[in-house]
Parts: C-alpha cells; structure tokens; sequence
C-alpha cells in the first residue's frame, strides 16, 4: 500500500494503485494503461549521494516523476565494486538503500523500479546466485508495498542468448513471486535490451511480466521501434526502463528530432520510460550539470540539456 493522497493531490499510486501486465500494456486497477514518467539513478555504487530522500521527494514534487529507478551495478564498473563482486557489507548496505527508496517512494505515492543492472558482467546466469540471494532479500522486505517493480537483469549482451536469459528468468520470477505473488517483473532482452523481438518468439510463461527495450536516440532509430512492433504484435508488453536523449555511450550529441519520434512512439502505445541517469558526471546523459555539487534542490541552470529536456517536457 502506498499514499493515495498527498499534499490534497490525488498521487499517481492513488489513481492507479497495484499494476499488473494486460496484453501489450502496463494496467492499472481499472485496467486501463498506465505510461510512467521515470528517472533511473546512476549506478548506485558511483553515486550514493544521489540516493537520498530528499532527492526522491524533490523530483515527485518538481519533475513529475512517477517512477524512480534503482540502478544497482551487479558488477565492478568505473572504479566501484558491484552487488555481486563487494563484501558482505556493501551488499547490505545497498539492500538498505534499496528498501528504504522503494519505502520513500511508497509514501510519496509514486512507484519504484529495483534494477539487477548487469552490464560489464553480460550475461545474467554469471551471477545467478547473487541475483537470487538479492531478489529473496528485498522482496520479503518488501512484500507489503505493491508499489514496487522489479528490473531482473538491465542489459544481457555480448553473445548472450534469450534462451539463456529465459532460463535465468525462470529460476528468479519464482524467488520473487513466492514473496510478492502478483508484482509486475521486467525482464532484460539481448544485446543491451534490444532484441525484443527474440523474447516474442518464445516468451517468458509468467503473468505480469515486461520486456525491457533500452533506447539512446543518436544512436537507436526506427530499426530499434520496428522491433518493439514486432514484439507488441506477438503479444508482448514492453518497457522503456532506461533511455536517453544522445547516444549509446551514455554521452556524445543529443538529437532531439529522433527523440520527438521516439516519444510520439511511446504516447501512442502508452510505453513507460526512465531517463538515464540522475548524476552530475560529466556525459551528456547525466542530468544535473557537472559544475553543481547539489545532491536535491537542483534550479533550472544547474541541470544538464538532457535535465533541461526532461524537466522541461509536460507530460
Ligand atoms: C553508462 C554511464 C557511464 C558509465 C558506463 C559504464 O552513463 O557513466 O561509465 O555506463 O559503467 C546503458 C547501460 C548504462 C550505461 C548507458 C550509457 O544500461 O549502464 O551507462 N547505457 O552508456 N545501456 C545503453 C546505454
């Protein structure tokens, strides 16, 4: 259960409540789609600071945002050891870090996305073990708050398949429905969550599960839209649960007329979307400015042009 009303406003929890996988749409309690408006962190291990409440709260209140993502690196990556390959403590610390965002988020009355993030370490079965220790852990600690989604592997790639993905999947849909039965799951496709098209031709046998497409629109155009057609006409639902406005490395030009075309894409057919990321690295995806310190409260002229775009864009 999340706050329905908040501030005198009905919140986006509120009009929609527990969500659950119709078709090719996300639904809400009456069944009618939902589109989140989302924001994924950075991974979580570089950039903690940027995991705070207040941060949370400011983004629901000033940006919009219905869904916040926890991008939790698996892996070692710039510098920073993973869930998977840290110590004990790390990996506890970011379980708290994980339980207390999905719970700020419930009383905000927004939803909150826990995201597996595999990247460097591409194929999901690599740290299978870990993932299942992860999943078992925040998801009873999280049983009682339907306003949670969870990401199971961010992006398979190198030459790992769907069918290898589809057995990772059916190993660790269970050890999260034992606790949470009726949770909406997303689920990574290959080559950095691309190939929807190759989970439509042998889908996932679960209720209420999605199909990540990840799309950076310098680099991604209609090819990438054509395959999300083709999944949706086999039947699949998909989510955008991580996107951005330049190109793939997470940096490079934005380009803004692609960007128009992939968000006239997702309105029509009610797909929901995360932009990519919530730091002030130094990259173009970054959305806060690499001059500003500020971990909330950001004005105008401290976000980057991707934060400029994003805040700026009415939903
Ligand atoms: C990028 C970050 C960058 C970091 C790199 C490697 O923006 O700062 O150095 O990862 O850790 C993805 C991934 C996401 C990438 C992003 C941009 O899910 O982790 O972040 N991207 O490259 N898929 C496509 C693009």
């Amino acid at each position: 259960m999340a706050t329905e009303i908040r501030n005198g406003k009905t919140t986006v929890y509120g009009k929609n409540g527990a969500l659950k996988v119709e078709g090719v749409h996300l639904v809400n309690k009456n069944g009618e789609p939902v589109q989140l408006r989302g924001v994924s962190t950075h991974n979580v291990n570089s950039f903690p600071q940027f995991v705070n409440n207040d941060a949370i709260e400011f983004m629901a209140d000033n940006w919009n945002m219905e869904l916040y993502r926890y991008a939790m690196y698996t892996a070692f990556a710039d510098g920073d050891a993973g869930y998977a390959d840290g110590t004990d403590e790390h990996r506890a610390e970011l379980e708290k870090m994980c339980i207390e965002s999905v719970k700020k988020c419930a009383e905000l009355g927004i939803y909150c996305m826990v995201d597996w993030h595999i990247l460097f370490d591409y194929n999901p079965n690599m740290h299978k073990d870990m993932a299942i220790k992860f999943f078992a852990n925040v998801s009873k600690a999280l049983k009682d708050y339907d306003n949670v989604i969870y990401e199971i592997c961010n992006e398979p790639n190198e030459d790992c398949t769907w069918e290898e993905i589809k057995s990772y999947a059916e190993e660790v849909i269970p050890v999260i429905r034992a606790n949470d039965p009726d949770c909406v799951i997303v689920c990574g496709t290959p080559k950095w969550s691309q190939c929807v098209d190759e989970a439509a031709d042998n889908p996932l046998e679960f209720d209420n599960v999605l199909y990540a497409l990840h799309f950076y629109a310098t680099t991604h155009k209609q090819w990438l839209r054509d395959k999300a057609d083709y999944a949706m006409s086999k039947g699949c639902a998909i989510y955008v649960t991580e996107f951005g406005i330049c190109d793939a490395s997470g940096n490079g030009e934005i380009d803004y007329e692609e960007t128009d075309r992939w968000f006239a894409y997702l309105d029509k057919h009610s797909i929901s979307y995360s932009i990519w990321n919530l730091s002030n690295k130094d990259e173009s995806s970054a959305m806060i400015a690499p001059t500003c310190d500020k971990v909330t409260g950001w004005t105008e002229d401290e976000l980057s042009e991707s934060g400029k775009w994003f805040v700026g864009r009415a939903k």
